[in-house]
C-alpha cells in the first residue's frame, strides 16, 4: 500500500475540497484528515480524522510514525484578517507549525505541499503583472509569516533535499465551507448573502481589484503541482498562481445578471488597507512553463457555478427545515 497522506487543517476552506479530490486521485491510499477541532465519533471514522495541533511537534511526529505518512498537505494556518487580530497565534501556527512539518519532512523523507499567498507582496511590489521574483515587503503579520515560510521551504529544499512545493494563492472562492478570516472573504460571503437577503454590505470599496480563483482551479493546481516531476519544479519558495482579477463592482454586476435586484453597500474597515497593499494582477508565467498551469474558470463561470450550487443548497435547507 502507498504511504499514507496526512492533511493538516483538513476542515478549512481548501482541505474540505482537497480531501475528496485526493480520495479520487489516490483510491487505494490511506488519507488522514487532521485539525485542531474534535469531531464526532462518526465523522472521525468516516474521515479517518485525528485531532492534531501542528504546533505540537511530538504529536505530529507520533502521527507520522503511526500511519507511516509519506506526503503531507499542510493546510493549517491563520489567514490575514484573523492574523491581524491575533498576531501571536498567526506566527505560532503559520511559522512554527510549518517549521515542525519541514523538520519532520527532513527526518522522515516526506513530500510536502503548503499554501503561500499573494499576501507575501506589499505596497512596494508592482501591482499589475506582479512578477514571480520581486519585492516582498508585506504589511501584515500573515504576509510576514508567508514570506518566512517561503524562505524556510526553499532552505529545506536546497540544504536537505526536502521535496517541498508551494503556491501563492489569490483569494479562493468556494461554496463548501464558510470563509475563515481572510481579507478576500467578501468574495465568498457576497454569494450567500445575495441568495439569502438580496443584499450585502462589503468591507472593501467597490473599486478594490484583487486576484481571485475558483476552488476547482485551486484544487487542480495543487494536484498538478504535486504530480509534476521533481526536476520540473524550479521554484521551491512558492509559485505565483493566477486565474482572474476583478473589482467588487464587477463581481456585483455579474451577480446582478442572475439576481437583478441584488444590491451591495460599502462599509470599508481595517481590511481595506490590507487589500490595498496586495497586487491586483499576478504574472504566473513560471507555473505555466514548469508544470503546465492553466486555469479553467473566468468570472462569468465562477458566478454562475457558485449561485447554482448555493441555490441548490438553500432550497434543500428549506425543504428539510
Ligand atoms: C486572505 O485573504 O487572507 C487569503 C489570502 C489571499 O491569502 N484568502
Amino acid at each position: 500500500m502507498a504511504p499514507t497522506i496526512l492533511v493538516t487543517g483538513a476542515r478549512g476552506q481548501i482541505g474540505s475540497d482537497l480531501i475528496p479530490a485526493l480520495r479520487v486521485q489516490h483510491p487505494t491510499t490511506k488519507i488522514i484528515a487532521s485539525g485542531r477541532r474534535t469531531e464526532t465519533k462518526k465523522e472521525i471514522e468516516l474521515l479517518g480524522y485525528e485531532v492534531l495541533d501542528v504546533t505540537d511537534n511530538l504529536h505530529l511526529q507520533k502521527i507520522i510514525e503511526q500511519y507511516q505518512v509519506g506526503t503531507i498537505y499542510h493546510l493549517a494556518g491563520v489567514l490575514s484578517a484573523k492574523g491581524e487580530q491575533n498576531q501571536k497565534l498567526c506566527w505560532n501556527v503559520n511559522v512554527n507549525g510549518l517549521k515542525n512539518v519541514l523538520e519532520a519532512a527532513k527526518s522522515y523523507r516526506l513530500k510536502v505541499f503548503w499554501p503561500s499567498s499573494i499576501a507575501v507582496f506589499g505596497a512596494n511590489t508592482p501591482k499589475v503583472n506582479t512578477p514571480q521574483t520581486t519585492i516582498k515587503e508585506p504589511s501584515t503579520i500573515y504576509g510576514i509569516t508567508k514570506v518566512t515560510g517561503e524562505l524556510l521551504g526553499q532552505y529545506y529544499a536546497h540544504q536537505f533535499g526536502v521535496d517541498v512545493r508551494s503556491l501563492r494563492f489569490p483569494g479562493i472562492i468556494s461554496y463548501s465551507t464558510p470563509p475563515g478570516g481572510g481579507t478576500t472573504d467578501f468574495a465568498v460571503e457576497i454569494f450567500a448573502e445575495a441568495i439569502k437577503k438580496g443584499s450585502y454590505t462589503c468591507f472593501v470599496h467597490p473599486e478594490t481589484r484583487l486576484p481571485m480563483m475558483y476552488m476547482p482551479d485551486a484544487i487542480k493546481a495543487i494536484l498538478k503541482l504535486m504530480q509534476a516531476e521533481p526536476a520540473a519544479i524550479t521554484v521551491r519558495s512558492s509559485y505565483n498562481l493566477a486565474a482572474v482579477s476583478f473589482s467588487v463592482a464587477e463581481l456585483v454586476a455579474e451577480i446582478q445578471k442572475h439576481i437583478p435586484n441584488f444590491t451591495c453597500h460599502y462599509r470599508p474597515d481595517f481590511r481595506q488597507a490590507i487589500a490595498d497593499s496586495w497586487p491586483s494582477v499576478i504574472d504566473d508565467t513560471q507555473a505555466r512553463k514548469d508544470w503546465g498551469w492553466q486555469p479553467s474558470y473566468d468570472l462569468t463561470a465562477i458566478v454562475a457555478d457558485m449561485l447554482q450550487h448555493l441555490s441548490i443548497r438553500s432550497s434543500e435547507l428549506v425543504v428539510s427545515s
